[in-house]
């Protein structure tokens, strides 16, 4: 008996510094109207899907940006959501910025700024959380900059790790689902941390400038959507797993993100894109048997892996230099 579900990247088009989050909700509510037209049972919804990508705004006052942030999920805003996903059985993937009162690992309880993800059962439970390991861009302003990037300013690092969960979704009683967000998809550690864990679909929003904004050296404008199917493609094949890589995408404020949101199969295969920069549904249906071919013969990591030989990976944050050639 074939494990078979149909999943969707509800790709966005862009969100307006002024809009409200109640344009947003309703652009995702219509998303997974036209999902369940289709017979969609997993939706995945972009990083940061309610508000404009904030992290390029500039704010002195920190404390400013937590009008960008959630104190609560769902709350009145994004109830609507919840509503939809059981009115049509359908589960979603929804990234957002994330406020929490917390302990931090000192054990101080204070309030905690996170870029954060969460799956949801058609039911309205919140299945899986996770919160951005890879925090790309910069905390000060940079003035050589075209466009800020900001997330390290406005986020702390994710502390739940790369979790994999396996619950419920659509017609299937158990799929082992993990996520992350944008930049992560650059990391193999994170796939690799997901993929020891046997994920068998990883839901992944992105929001992506369309051009090199650090002015760190020429990049032609193409190898960005190439980059990041790239990585995408990579982490699939490497860890046998299904991806939704979902993008907001168009101008934002006279900042273009690309949109380009792919489906890829555990072959590293895209199997659905997106071919505008605004609001589409790609939809695919993933028989999740197809993850183990590559995980009981190029990939089965239990025969393969040589921890012993990785020590770098974990022991090393930075590259060092090499040794240098003598000769004897
Ligand atoms: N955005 C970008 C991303 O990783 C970036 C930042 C773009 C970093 C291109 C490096 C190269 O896709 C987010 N939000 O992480």
């Amino acid at each position: 008996m074939s494990r078979i579900i149909t999943v969707a990247a509800a790709q966005m088009g862009p969100i307006q510094k002024a809009e409200p989050r109640s344009v947003a909700v309703e652009r995702m509510v219509r998303l997974m109207e036209r999902a369940h037209k289709r017979g969609v049972e997993l939706v995945v919804f972009p990083e940061l899907a309610l508000t404009t990508f904030f992290p390029r705004h500039y704010h002195q006052d920190i404390s400013e940006a937590d009008s960008w942030f959630e104190t609560s999920m769902p709350s009145n805003e994004t109830a609507p959501l919840f509503d939809a996903a059981r009115r049509y059985g359908i589960g979603f993937h929804l990234g957002y910025a994330e406020v929490a009162h917390e302990a931090d690992e000192t054990g101080n309880v204070r309030k905690r700024h996170f870029n954060t993800s969460i799956l949801v059962s058609p039911e309205g439970d919140i299945l899986l959380k996770y919160r951005k390991v890879h925090l790309p861009g910069h905390a000060e302003y940079d003035p050589k900059r075209v466009v800020q990037h900001l997330e390290k300013r406005y986020f702390e690092v994710g502390n739940l790790g790369f979790p994999v969960i396996r619950a419920p979704m659509g017609g299937l009683d158990g799929i082992n689902m993990g996520m992350m967000i944008c930049n992560d998809r650059r990391w193999p550690e994170a796939w690799r941390v997901l993929g020891l864990q046997s994920v068998e679909l990883v839901a992944l929003g992105y929001n992506t400038p369309s051009l090199n904004m650090e002015a760190g050296g020429f990049e032609a404008h193409h190898l960005r959507v190439f980059h990041s199917h790239l990585s995408i493609q990579a982490g699939c094949y490497q860890n046998a797993c299904f991806a939704v890589a979902t993008a907001k995408a168009g101008t934002e404020d006279g900042a273009e993100l690309f949109g380009h949101s792919i489906i890829v199969n555990p072959q590293g295969e895209i199997v659905a894109m997106a071919s505008s920069w605004d609001d589409e549904l790609i939809t695919a249906d993933c028989d999740l048997d197809m993850c183990n071919l590559g995980r009981t013969t190029i990939f089965a990591f239990d025969k393969h892996r040589r921890p012993e030989a990785y020590g770098r990976i974990t022991g090393q944050i930075g590259a060092v230099a090499p040794e240098v050639w003598k000769k004897a």
